[in-house]
Formats: structure tokens, C-alpha cells, sequence
């Protein structure tokens, strides 16, 4: 199938992305969000007076035409009691061919990874690095910093996205702020997905 797209160059910011035509812009606040944050109580406050945007993305439309997907992710700094501001995170519904890189452009912070065999990652997000997530691993990205996280992602197009696994079971590491910067927990409230 010829491809939709003719050859094009894009400088990699966020005013780019969004004035792009047709791109598809999603926003997440806390309240698109209930039971991703393991603080119900702090949610449930936070709710009451305020909704923040905690992340949103652009995604340039793929009619099935072009193999390859590309997106721009922006995480707001923040926190939801201890815990920092967060993408929904998800599996590819197609694991034998979801692959990803992302590539960061500003912020600091952490993706989490794991797989269905219960082997898990976590590491560090900074500016110019490239992050390859292999077949079959969960991805999340969380913005520990004082400013916005932002970073360029790169899949297969055909390969979906599962966020019930992680609605269902969460990841087995929360980033949380502790009193000497972000500091990785285990969940208490992980299941595994064999399990489930
Ligand atoms: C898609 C890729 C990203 C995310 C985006 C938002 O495969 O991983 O474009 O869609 O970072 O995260 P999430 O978990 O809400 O899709
Ligand atoms: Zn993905």
C-alpha cells in the first residue's frame, strides 16, 4: 500500500506537533485517571477543588498506510500526594511486534517497564537520551522533575494498546517524592499478571 505520507522533516517541539493538521491531541487529567494513582485519599481531595492536567499528547494520524507511528508525550510537573505526576502507561496489545524508542527532549524523570514474565526496569529519563522498550514490556513515564517532561515516541503502527492489564494490575514500582528527591517503592497493590 503506498504510504499516506510524502517525505517531511519536523522540528521536534511542542508548538510544532500541536499546530500539525489532523493531529490527534489527548489530554489526561487526574479524573480520566481513577485508580492510577495508589493515594486514592489525596486524589479524592485533590478532586474536590481542582482536575490537573497531568499529561497530553499528539499523535500524527496513521491511516494503517506508513508502518511506523510517532507521537509527542508532555508530562506536567506535579505530584498526587507523594506520587509524581504520570502516564497511564500500557502494554501493546500486539507483543510479539511492540517495540518502542522514545527519545527525550526536556525534564528529568523515569520509565518504568516490565513484561509478562515478571521481570521489570526502571530507568532514567534525561534530555538526548534514546530508550528502547523491547517486545512484550509495559511502558510508563513519570516526570520527577520542576518542569514539563517532554519526549518524542516511535512504535509499529499495527500494534494496539492494552491499558487493562494495567488498570487491572498497576506496575510493581511506584516513583514516589520522598525527603531527598524521587525514590522508587515497590506496590503493594501489584498483581501479577499471570495471576490474573
Ligand atoms: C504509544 C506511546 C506514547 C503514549 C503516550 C501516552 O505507544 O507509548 O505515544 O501513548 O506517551 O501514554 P499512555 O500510556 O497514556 O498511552
Ligand atoms: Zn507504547
Amino acid at each position: 500500500m503506498k504510504s499516506m505520507f510524502t517525505p517531511f522533516q519536523l522540528k521536534l517541539d511542542v508548538s510544532t506537533f500541536s499546530e500539525l493538521q489532523l493531529i490527534q491531541h489527548v489530554k489526561r487529567y487526574l479524573g480520566d485517571m481513577p485508580g492510577y494513582f495508589h493515594d486514592q485519599q489525596a486524589v479524592a481531595t485533590l478532586l474536590t477543588k481542582d482536575n490537573p492536567l497531568i499529561y497530553e499528547y499528539w499523535e500524527i494520524p496513521n491511516d494503517g498506510s506508513s508502518l511506523i507511528s510517532i507521537s509527542m508525550t508532555r508530562i506536567a510537573a506535579g505530584v498526587v500526594g507523594d506520587e509524581y505526576f504520570m502516564t497511564k502507561g500500557h502494554f501493546h496489545t500486539l507483543e510479539e511486534d511492540g517495540e518502542e524508542i522514545y527519545f527525550v527532549l526536556q525534564g528529568l524523570g523515569y520509565v518504568l517497564l516490565q513484561n509478562r514474565d515478571g521481570e521489570r526496569q526502571t530507568l532514567n529519563l534525561s534530555p538526548e537520551n534514546l530508550y528502547y522498550v523491547p517486545k512484550g514490556w509495559a511502558h510508563r513515564a513519570v516526570n520527577c522533575g520542576e518542569e514539563d517532561l517532554k519526549f518524542v515516541s516511535l512504535w509499529p503502527n499495527s500494534v494496539g494498546h492494552d491499558y487493562k492489564s494495567i488498570e487491572l494490575g498497576g506496575f510493581p514500582q511506584l516513583i514516589v517524592k520522598g525527603t531527598h528527591g524521587p525514590s522508587v517503592i515497590q506496590n503493594g497493590h501489584y498483581h501479577s499478571y499471570q495471576t490474573l
